[in-house]
């Protein structure tokens, strides 16, 4: 198993977070990392190389440049237009009957954003394309021979879309991979973390080269709610290559086993040569952000399953939020993986 850590995310620590109307500490946080980190070594994974930056030619496959442009850019031009210095975060968003586009620095975070949970501080660029790199080397440690790679990236990606940030998600890290993977032939995205991976899932929607499958809380009942319900397939050329399983809170390891089980014959069908998994563990029992109950050994019995594809796997870190437990949550799915 070749591991991908890094520093370079305390560059972005948000100063807090919207949560259903009250404003308090972001749960998606720097300590997050640490621990996983120490759970790592603690368990003897120890990374090896060194991050190779992720090329503008793969980004610019998946993401709008005007919108790389703007989450580069945007801090400096937010302060100098009047905009609080703690963080750009709009107070206007571009929904379905307004969204035209403005220049303005205190409009456009508004035009790039679907939630208030992106937040973006003085350096949160850097540790932005730092996560990216970290999945883009990931990829690149397949392509050079590994089967299996983690790549511990802060912050998460899935929620980010061509355009659109959003739930803590800035650059698609998943797609980073799944892109640069694409070119030696078809990729499946294994998305398990409990909300849906819709920007992933927008991202590729039309593509017939990369599947994407996603296990997540039933929009009915949890974030991001407009998105994820079992009948999006996909459209064109992706027609059939989308696969949503929405599942209601309280699921267990029986029954989300059961659908991971469907998901990989799925992978299998479609003759995938890499997968990439969206690894979230905010399905764990108590997790704050979560609504499912997933033991620990639930992580290894689907590492396990995910082992059994036989195919080369690159591992990207997505969410997870009961922090005294994901450090060992991530050791647990590595561990099945690896077939410890
Ligand atoms: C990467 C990732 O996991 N992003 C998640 C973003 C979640 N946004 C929080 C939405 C809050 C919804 N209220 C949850 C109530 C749970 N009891
Ligand atoms: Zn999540």
């Amino acid at each position: 198993m070749q591991i991908i850590t890094s520093t370079a995310h305390t560059h972005h620590m948000p100063p807090h977070e919207f949560y259903d109307g009250a404003l308090i500490p972001p749960f998606e946080s720097a300590e997050r990392a640490h621990i996983i980190d120490r759970a790592l070594q603690a368990a003897g994974y120890t990374a090896t190389t060194p991050i190779t930056t992720v090329p503008t030619a793969i980004l610019h496959a998946i993401h709008d440049p005007a919108y790389l442009h703007y989450l580069a850019t945007i801090y400096p031009r937010w302060c100098a237009a009047g905009g609080a210095p703690e963080a750009v975060l709009p107070s206007t968003l571009a929904v379905r009957w307004m969204h035209r586009y403005s220049p303005h620095p205190l409009a456009e975070p508004g035009y790039y954003a679907f939630d208030l949970s992106a937040p973006i501080v003085a350096h949160s660029w850097d540790a932005i394309i730092d996560s990216a790199s970290m999945a883009y080397t990931a990829a690149l440690q397949l392509q050079a021979g590994a089967r299996h790679t983690y790549a511990r990236c802060r912050p998460p990606g899935h929620h980010a879309g061509t355009d659109m940030c959003g739930g803590y998600c800035y650059v698609n890290n998943a797609a980073v991979a799944a892109q640069t993977l694409s070119q030696q032939g078809k990729v499946a995205i294994l998305d398990i973390d409990i909300h849906h991976g819709n920007g992933t899932q927008q991202i590729f929607y039309g593509r017939g080269d990369v599947q994407f499958i996603s296990i997540h809380g039933h929009p009915d009942e949890c974030y991001p709610y407009f998105l994820g319900f079992a009948d999006e397939q996909g459209q064109g050329a992706g027609l059939g290559t989308n696969h949503n399983y929405p599942l209601a809170f309280g699921c267990d390891d029986t029954q989300y086993l059961a659908v991971v089980d469907a998901a990989l014959q799925q992978i299998r069908d479609f003759g995938a040569q890499t997968l990439v998994v969206s690894a979230g563990f905010d399905t764990f029992a108590g997790d704050p952000l979560g609504g499912f109950k997933l033991s620990r050994a639930c992580y290894t019995a689907i590492g396990q399953r995910i082992r059994q594809l036989g195919l080369p796997v690159a591992i990207i870190q997505e969410g997870g939020y009961a922090i005294e437990a994901l450090g060992d949550n991530v050791v647990a799915l590595l561990d099945g993986v690896q077939g410890a």
